[in-house]
């Protein structure tokens, strides 16, 4: 690590949000001092109550991360929140709704905001996500809050990196059984059907509720909250429902297998990345890939069969082992 990094990262460790914005960037920017970064703040990590919000888009996730951020405060914990902004490349994605929704805490010294964008990855989370929640943990926010627009699969992301997971919908979210094909079934450890201003709010929960009765009994009934976070309605109830979800995951070691498994996502993630990458480079040297590309474009040899020349042709795995 450069003198200079290492001095950031220690004023980061201490608490100082202009340096923990600062090594955000070198992780988004995927320096090469992240692996050091990251050795340097692991005596540091597992400290926060991490959790992920997660919804279709417009349903209301930013204002109830305002409000929960609100009764966070009181508490006197020190709140970090990442809002992944699903952006894309016509409208610039909703930063600037995030923003003006969480205005009440821009001054707030305890209140750390930060967007990262989903850079392509369909709405799920942005690859450096999960370190960047390691960052706000190592930089000893209390709770750290993820906002992420979910579309269907890649909201197994977010239980991969956070405790506990809030699925926010609204009565216009659409019947309770295209919610379980969506996977969210899977991954919610509270429902809020927000807007309950709307009408059909009370059957929804309801059917939600039918729904999760069809489960196997847990170590954890899963919720179903009534929100209306325009009005400060039911976010009291729902923050108070976070904390039991907590409590509960601190008995019986259970927080502790979530992240192990958490930490044995992130290495193969990491390995998978690299591996990737680094092939994709020596394909991309050896100067066989653009003729291959060509004969697939025309449909002269298919993809599979394509696969199996490059990686022959290309020595690769010689390359690789070095031999
Ligand atoms: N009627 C009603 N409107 C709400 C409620 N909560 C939020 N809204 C409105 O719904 C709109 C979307 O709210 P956001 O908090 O930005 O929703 P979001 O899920 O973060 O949106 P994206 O991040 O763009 O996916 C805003 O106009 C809010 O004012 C509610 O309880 N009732
Ligand atoms: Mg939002």
């Amino acid at each position: 690590m450069t003198p200079e990094i290492m001095k950031l990262v220690e004023q980061m460790l201490k608490g100082e949000n202009v340096s923990l914005s600062r090594v955000i960037s070198l992780v988004e920017n995927e320096s090469s001092q992240v692996p050091q970064i990251m050795k340097r703040i692991s005596p540091h990590l597992g400290r926060a109550h991490c959790i992920g919000i997660t919804g279709p888009p417009g349903v209301g996730k930013s204002t109830l991360v305002d409000k929960l951020t609100g009764l966070m405060r009181k508490q006197g914990l020190e709140v970090g929140i990442i809002a992944v902004d699903p952006s894309s490349p016509f409208t610039g994605g909703a930063v600037l709704g995030d923003r003006i929704r969480m205005q009440q805490h821009y001054l707030d010294k305890g209140v750390f905001i930060r967007s990262m964008a989903t850079r392509g990855s369909m709405g799920g989370l942005p690859q450096t996500a999960g370190s960047v929640v390691k960052l706000l943990d190592a930089a000893g926010k209390d709770i750290i809050l993820v906002e992420t627009v979910g579309v269907g699969q890649s909201e197994i992301d977010i239980m991969e990196t956070t405790d506990t997971v809030l699925v926010i919908l609204c009565p216009e979210s659409g019947d309770a059984i295209q919610t379980m094909k969506a996977g969210l079934f899977e991954i919610a450890d509270i429902f809020v059907v927000n807007k309950a201003d709307n009408p059909g709010a009370d059957n929804f929960v309801r059917d939600i509720q039918a729904m999760l009765q069809l489960r196997e009994p847990n170590w954890w009934d899963i919720p179903v909250m009534a929100t209306q976070a325009i009005n400060d309605v039911g976010t009291q109830e729902l923050h108070k429902q976070i904390q039991l979800h907590y409590q509960a995951l601190c008995k019986e070691g259970r927080l502790l297998q979530r992240r192990q498994l958490q930490r044995k996502q992130d290495f193969i993630k990491t390995l998978e990345r690299k591996l990737t990458s680094r092939l994709l480079k020596l394909i991309e040297q050896d100067g066989q890939l653009s003729r291959y590309i060509e004969k697939v474009e025309k449909g002269e040899l298919d993809p599979y069969s394509a696969v199996d020349e490059v990686l022959k042709s290309a020595n690769l795995l010689t390359d690789w082992f070095g031999q």
